[in-house]
């Protein structure tokens, strides 16, 4: 089935300018939007607070040039993208920033250099609230400073709002939040099926609405897509079941799952932050709830963690449980982290016998040509 034969992929096509709408709405009522670009970021907090929350990570390559302005050309698209679009929030014409310029308040996080760097500068354009994240996360003191962290959150949010944090409300949140975790397993566990009902390119762009659109119109949107999902089988056999693994891709970013599919691959898992990174753990709800935040937040394994052994297991049980055949490992140009994880990840997977093409690419176009080859030639080899 293709992707236009789900309906509710249609109304995804749809939804940017209505969560446009939605928010200027609410920002009449008098509550306020709150910009994250990372997941380390416990949204919960912010929505307990009363206000509302929206992704600023940019995934595409025309607000680049506007940041290579500001900022050195040698640092990762994701990172120029997003203060371009952030810098440019007059819009100028740009139909990508639209949304950049209505936040009241970015919630940043110490994560890699260049984003930190980018919040420091960011400072003159919006007010920024920066988590400082602590990087050794199997350390129980690390876990008591994040947890310290997270309730100077909270204060910053009662502040920004005016509203109080309550227990209740935590719980709540926590309830709604655990409650997209699941829907988004019952989604990747039809990708588990050979072949799945959804392509990967398909998959990612929901994805890239996780935070974009409310959480109560996502949920919505994935009751429709799973029950859709369900009910169709794809109608070709076996295709080589791949799965991406490394930097985030974000809104508008689709190019490397698009080069993989057009070449006769299918995605099954993406372990990444616009993928299983972002809901694979649930937050226990029968904790205190700042501390079951703490904990389970800590430990989502991006590679500014050190060490960082749990996103290899991770990367190995998700290979079992997708029966991927090949993994394509993506990293973003000057993303340092990631590309230097490469090695032991490579390792890792060549003992389990699976084997793994590594790309570094950009948002540009330029090397679509040479990343096919370059793909065909995998393809080739697991067929
Ligand atoms: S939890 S992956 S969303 S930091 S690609 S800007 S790491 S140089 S986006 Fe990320 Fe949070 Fe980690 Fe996820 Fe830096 Fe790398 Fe660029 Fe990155």
């Amino acid at each position: 089935m293709k992707l236009q034969q789900f309906n509710s992929l249609n109304d995804l096509k749809n939804s940017y300018n209505t969560r446009l709408c939605q928010i200027v709405d609410e920002r009449k009522a008098g509550k306020k939007l709150v910009g994250t670009f990372c997941l380390f970021v416990p949204d919960e907090i912010i929505f307990a607070a009363g206000a509302d929350r929206i992704i600023l990570c940019g995934g595409k390559d025309d607000t680049i040039s506007i940041a290579e302005q500001y900022l050195p050309r040698n640092i990762c698209p994701l990172v120029k993208s997003s203060f371009g679009s952030i810098v440019n929030k007059g819009c100028s014409g740009l139909k990508s920033c639209s949304h950049f310029g209505m936040v009241d308040m970015i919630v940043a996080e110490n994560t890699c250099d260049s984003k930190k760097k980018m919040y420091e500068l960011l400072r003159d354009y919006v007010p920024i609230y920066v988590i400082d994240l602590p990087q050794r996360p199997n350390s129980p003191e690390a876990l008591k400073y994040f947890l310290g962290e997270l309730y100077k959150l909270k204060d910053a949010m009662e502040q920004l709002t005016g509203d109080k944090v309550t227990v209740e409300q935590l719980k709540k949140e926590i309830e709604s939040s655990n409650e997209t975790r699941k829907l988004l397993h019952s989604l990747y566990n039809l990708r588990k099926m050979d072949p799945p009902p959804i392509s990967g390119v398909a998959a990612l762009k929901v994805m890239q609405k996780q935070y974009f659109l409310s959480t109560e119109e996502f949920k919505k949107f994935l009751r429709m897509l799973i029950s859709e999902a369900k009910q169709v089988r794809a109608n070709w056999t076996h295709k080589p079941r791949i799965m991406i693994s490394g930097c985030p891709m974000s809104g508008g970013n689709t190019k490397v799952p698009e080069i993989i599919e057009t070449k006769g691959g299918v995605i099954v898992a993406e372990e990444s932050c616009t993928g299983t990174r972002s809901f694979w753990d649930p937050v226990d709800e029968g904790e205190d709830p700042m501390l079951a935040l703490a904990e389970r937040y800590i430990k989502i394994p991006c590679s500014c963690m050190s060490p960082n052994d749990r996103r290899i297991d991770n990367i190995l049980e998700l290979v079992r449980e997708f029966e991927v055949e090949g993994v394509v490992y993506y990293t973003l140009q000057f993303c340092h982290g990631y590309n230097i994880e490469k090695y032991r990840i490579q390792q890792a997977l060549k003992k389990a016998g699976i084997p793994m093409l590594a790309i570094e690419t950009d948002y540009s176009d330029s090397d679509v040509e040479q990343i096919g080859l370059r793909v065909d030639a995998f393809l080739e080899m697991l067929s």
